[in-house]
């Protein structure tokens, strides 16, 4: 890597080696200070070797998802190690400049250089391999997962499909079960990686990694942790109330000897593998003598479209709000549908292959109300990498992590009854009478995620930290699943097994915190751009579609990238400077008041 001011020295040195001067006073002369045009050159030399580097990253990244081999985890994992030696080197040396009067663009840059990565290791090339290693290995462990019974074996789409559908509570204990086979392998692993990534954490200077990823929200890191937990002290009342319910209902459905009518309800039984979002489980809960007369799956099914066509409603409604139409390469490169004939990692994600126009996603679209969801929660981060290319690449990144999760779901909170009948996807608006079936529905994706999303980095958060140690990761883990979702293990757990490591983000060490913020930022979002395009009334029943000037004001917010901190983008966009759970909580207010009526007499709580 190149030292500005020391480079004449060098040379100098060279050549005297070479043509054998003896070094005067003077060619030995320790290089001049530093100053700020260094500064400013050192971070523009940064942007751009990394933007390189990182373009074959995620070459490479794109091959080992989309076709799991041991040679395609070797690719990616050599261009990772090189990217993160290379980040860290970039990193260290931008300490040089800490003690200089610098302008608040290059300071922040610097900043954001010692914040980029994820995971990262010592500037130790062994290290850095190591790490990248495991990163792969456990990757395709997750990818490649799968369970057998001695009938048959089920992909993991396979059992998140039987989950979601079934009522069979064997069944779906025997497969909860059986996909949570896969992570014990990980654990070693898992264990030796954070390892590295802390103390690549403090060679950056951080106490820990969790102190790091805690350090990335233009606030300080404990006043960060305190924020998510009091915006979660805000929403639990109504997500008590929503677990209050459902278990009662559930109880009922199955029997007070499958689900007991007080304590925690058993974790295989919410329709969804990790219970982290229950829409499936809405004909059991639903209310009855208001609830939704159609079913949004059954909609799409029966309209006859493709998974394709899936992306190209949703791209529809971004274009609608005025965002330009995706480019042809995305639908040429892109992957919809889970291939027949080859292993790739089917969790939903979202690609910018080239940091300019290459965007992809990659899914396993199945013609679902949920993946109709996922779809546009994925364009949403395409749609956002593109706003922001014209910044430097240290700055091609969403205002804080949650800005990027939440931005598709803003739209699709815009998918509305009145939106779907504007599609034609329905005939005719439901009346108001069925908003608390809607409103039921919202809530068991939006306010049953919230403690899902809090404890899953709380939990990382503790191992980085060390307060929880390898041989107690997996009680650690259920001791926040029990404390904060209020849900049960169906059968007996223990350090044998690795359940984080059955949750993609952990062996894909993707932070979480972010969905937590998601989730109560996107309300906010709707609320904001709502009133922009003019719309009064019940914020449940407001869309945005074909509202230029609600997609200018998200398009302009997302064109900052990272450049400014977080509360300034908020503000931009809502006027507000903080993360607010008031918004999520004024949408879900008819039915609060209707869950607090079901609930008198229930004993609630676990
Ligand atoms: O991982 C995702 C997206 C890709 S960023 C599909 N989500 C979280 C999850 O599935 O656990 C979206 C909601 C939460
Ligand atoms: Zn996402």
């Amino acid at each position: 890597m190149k030292t500005y001011k020391n480079l004449p020295v060098v040379l100098i040195l060279i050549a005297c080696a070479l043509l054998g001067c003896q070094p005067t006073e003077k060619s030995a002369a320790p290089a001049p200070p530093l100053d700020a045009d260094d500064a400013r050159s050192f971070v523009e030399q940064a942007n751009a070797e990394l933007e390189a580097a990182s373009e074959y990253v995620a070459r490479a990244a794109w091959l080992a998802a989309n076709f799991i081999s041991v040679d395609s985890q070797f690719v990616e994992a050599r261009a990772v190690k090189e990217y993160t030696l290379l980040s860290v080197n970039y990193a260290a040396e931008a300490a040089r400049f800490d003690q200089l009067q610098l302008d608040d663009d290059t300071r922040r840059q610097l900043q954001r250089l010692k914040q980029d990565l994820s995971f990262p290791a010592p500037a130790d090339v062994g290290l850095a391999a190591e790490l990248a290693q495991i990163g792969s290995e456990l990757q395709a462990i997750y990818g490649t997962g799968q369970y057998c019974n001695t009938e048959r074996c089920y992909s993991l789409e396979d059992m998140v499909r039987t989950l979601a559908t079934s009522r069979d509570a064997a069944l779906m204990q025997e497969l909860w079960a059986g996909w949570r086979t896969v992570s014990p392998p990980m654990r070693a692993k898992y264990a030796r990686q954070v390892e590295i990534a802390n103390a690549g954490a403090r060679q950056l200077g951080y106490d820990n990694l969790s102190v790091m990823w805690r350090s990335k929200y233009d606030m300080d890191a404990d006043a960060f942790a305190a924020d998510v937990d009091a915006q979660w002290n805000k929403v639990k009342p109504l997500y008590e109330a929503l677990h209050c319910h459902v278990r009662d209902r559930l109880s009922d459905y199955y029997g007070e000897d499958v689900v007991p009518a007080s304590g925690k309800i058993p974790a295989h039984l919410l329709g969804n593998m990790w219970a982290q979002q229950w829409g499936n489980v809405y004909p059991l809960v639903k209310p009855e003598g208001a609830e939704q007369s159609y079913d949004l799956t059954e909609l799409i099914v029966q309209s006859g479209m493709s998974e394709i066509d899936m992306v190209k409603v949703a791209e529809a409604f971004f274009t609608s709000v005025g965002f330009e139409p995706l480019p042809e390469t995305f639908w040429q490169r892109s992957l919809f549908t889970k291939p027949r004939d080859r292993e790739v990692v089917c969790h939903a994600s979202a690609w910018d292959l080239d940091n300019l126009d290459d965007l992809r996603i990659k899914m396993c679209i199945e013609k679902t109300a949920e993946d109709f969801q996922t779809v546009h929660h994925e364009l949403g981060h395409n749609f956002y990498q593109r706003a922001y290319k014209n910044q430097p690449y240290l700055y091609k990144a969403s205002a804080n992590d949650g800005f990027h999760e939440a931005l598709g779901d803003t739209i699709s909170l815009s998918v509305t009854p009145s939106y779907l009948v504007q599609l034609g996807l329905l005939e005719e608006e439901p009346p108001l009478s069925e908003d608390l079936g809607y409103l039921m529905n919202m809530a068991l994706e939006k306010i049953a995620f919230l403690p899902f999303g809090l404890l899953v980095d709380k939990w990382r958060w503790q191992v980085f930290n060390g307060e929880l140690a390898p041989q107690n990761y997996n009680r650690g883990w259920w001791d926040l699943r029990e404390k904060y979702q209020g849900i049960a293990a169906p059968v007996a757990r223990s350090e044998a097994d690795f359940d984080p490591g059955a949750k993609f983000h952990i062996p894909g060490n993707i932070p979480y915190m972010r969905y937590f913020l998601a989730f109560i930022q996107q309300f906010q979002f709707h609320q904001s751009v709502c009133e922009t395009a003019g719309y009064q009334g019940p914020l449940h029943r407001c869309s945005i579609y074909n509202s230029k000037e609600a997609g200018a004001r998200l398009e302009d917010m997302m064109a900052l990238g990272a450049s400014r901190p977080w509360q300034d983008a908020m503000q931009a966009l809502t006027g507000q400077r903080e993360l607010d759970a008031s918004a999520i909580l004024a949408y879900f207010e008819p039915l609060k008041t209707w869950l607090d009526e079901q609930n008198r007499g229930r004993q609630c709580g676990w």
